[in-house]
């Protein structure tokens, strides 16, 4: 059977882990013989893509919401030329809204959830419009493929970019949190410690995967994917500690939360090479870090930064405007809070009602085109309080005052709006 995997264009993008999970899960358990392909928008052209997928069996395609008209695109093509080629689309963006992709005629089937077994009954013929993928419960004994993804080209392109070899991996699955803006539990469910417990992957096996792509890709560097990293203070000594034992000298980063880091856990951390957290902070303002049910205190904010300014880690900080109930009063906590914890990066976004968080309303925002609204720069977002113009209005006001430490997402923003 021949399959080809597709990563539609955006010009933001990292390797395609969870194709790469899917693809090393098909060739581990499906007994017959599959020949599979991958291709990268950002990559490949068109015209590629269409020429492998007409000679396909099936065409599968990973989507977040900004790339799921890109791959409509394509799926119409290929189907224009040989309609006997099977659709599936799997990801965020088929998973919280599955109906709303299958009225699209070109697209056959939807996953929801975790893509592995939900892709394997596809290979075993399942026929059904919308599969539900069930937990990937061999996810803490599986490596994903990254030859498939071809993740040397994004590993090359990182070097060209910001000078450094760096791929990411994955250590968890669940995140133990559910904020109202982020889509994170609808692939892989809400937390619940009886019945969607967080799946670890053990220290050792994580090191043998890091290891080997390590000496693969000449990696100078690493980084978790997780949602959130830090789940526990024990699995984070418990990596630390066998990092440190088998001598594995590659610095990495990782995305925290603040709620549950503690000192012990930043020092481990420092020592087995981490070189920088990146931590959703979101807003100064308690009352909006309630609302939107962050599960941190603005206090525990601030104590975060200052033991990692002590300890010597990096701090990159994400901050979100325009949550319903935010006034000007809350944008200067925000403002204040920046001053005070001093960033070593600094991202600033708008909310956007992606499908999958608690923003998105069906019956308003269904025909909204996301290909080029994202968090960072969407004309689809204004509150009681604010238009879409004053929201932009004061990221820029920030962007402006934080210019010394803008991310990369924020300066090409702030570029464009300066010119
Ligand atoms: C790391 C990350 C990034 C990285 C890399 C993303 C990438 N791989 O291209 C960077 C920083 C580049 C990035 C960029 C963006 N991201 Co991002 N990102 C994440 C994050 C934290 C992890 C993604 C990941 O690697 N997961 C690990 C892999 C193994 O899981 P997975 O990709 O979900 O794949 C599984 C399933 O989704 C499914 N599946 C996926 N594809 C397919 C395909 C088929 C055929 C099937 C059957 C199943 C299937 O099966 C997989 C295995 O179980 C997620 C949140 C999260 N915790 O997952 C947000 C998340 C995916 N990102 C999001 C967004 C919005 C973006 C951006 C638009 C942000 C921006 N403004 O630039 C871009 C879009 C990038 C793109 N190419 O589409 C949203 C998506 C929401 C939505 N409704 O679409 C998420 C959910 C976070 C959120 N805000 O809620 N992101
Ligand atoms: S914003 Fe971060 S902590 Fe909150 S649910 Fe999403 S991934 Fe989890």
């Amino acid at each position: 059977m021949k399959i080809t995997f597709v990563q539609p264009y955006y010009f933001n993008i990292w390797e395609a882990l969870g194709l790469a999970y899917i693809g090393a899960y098909a060739k581990k358990k499906f007994p017959g013989k599959l020949r599979m392909s991958f291709y990268q928008g950002y990559f490949d052209s068109d015209s590629t893509i269409i020429e492998d997928g007409k000679t396909s069996d099936i065409v599968a395609f990973s989507c977040t919401s900004p790339v799921f008209r890109p791959a409509v695109k394509l799926t119409n093509a290929i189907k224009a030329i040989n309609p006997e080629v099977r659709t599936v689309f799997g990801g965020f963006h088929p998973t919280a809204v599955p109906n709303d992709c299958l009225e699209e005629e070109a697209v056959d089937q939807v996953i929801v959830g975790e893509g592995e077994e939900g892709f394997l009954k596809i290979l075993a013929g399942d026929t059904s419009p919308i599969i539900y993928g069930d937990k990937f419960a061999e996810f803490e004994d599986i490596f994903p493929d990254r030859d498939l993804i071809k993740n040397d080209r994004t590993v090359d392109l990182c070097q060209e970019l910001i000078g450094k070899r760096i791929t990411s991996l994955q250590s968890v699955r669940v995140c133990p949190f559910r904020c109202a803006f982020c889509a994170e539990r609808k692939v892989t469910g809400v937390f619940d410690p009886k019945t969607n417990p967080l799946r670890v992957r053990d220290p050792k096996h994580l090191l043998e995967e890091i290891r080997w792509l390590a000496r693969k890709y000449s990696l100078d560097y690493f980084k978790f994917a997780d949602a959130t990293w830090n789940t526990s203070t024990e699995k984070v000594i418990a990596f630390c500690e066998e990092k440190i034992r088998q001598k594995v000298d590659l610095a990495w980063e990782a995305n925290v939360h603040a709620a549950f880091a503690n000192k012990e856990m930043l020092k481990a951390m420092k020592a087995a090479g981490c070189i920088q957290i990146n931590v959703g902070c979101e807003s100064g303002s308690q009352k909006i870090l309630n609302d939107i049910r962050k599960g941190v205190v603005v206090e525990k904010i601030k104590k975060v930064f200052q033991w990692c300014r002590e300890i010597g880690i990096e701090r990159r900080s994400y901050f979100l405007l325009g949550m319903p109930n935010e006034t000007v009063e809350d944008i200067r906590l925000t403002e204040k809070l920046v001053d005070e914890i001093q960033p070593d990066i600094f991202g600033i976004t708008i909310l956007c009602p992606y499908p999958g968080c608690d923003f998105y309303e069906p019956s308003t925002m269904k025909s909204y085109d996301w290909t080029f609204a994202d968090e960072y720069s969407n004309p689809y977002w204004n509150t009681k309080h604010f238009t879409n113009a004053e929201l932009k209005k004061w990221q820029k006001y920030l962007t402006d005052k934080f210019s010394s430490s803008l991310s990369w997402h924020n300066r090409l923003i702030k570029e464009g709006s300066d010119h």
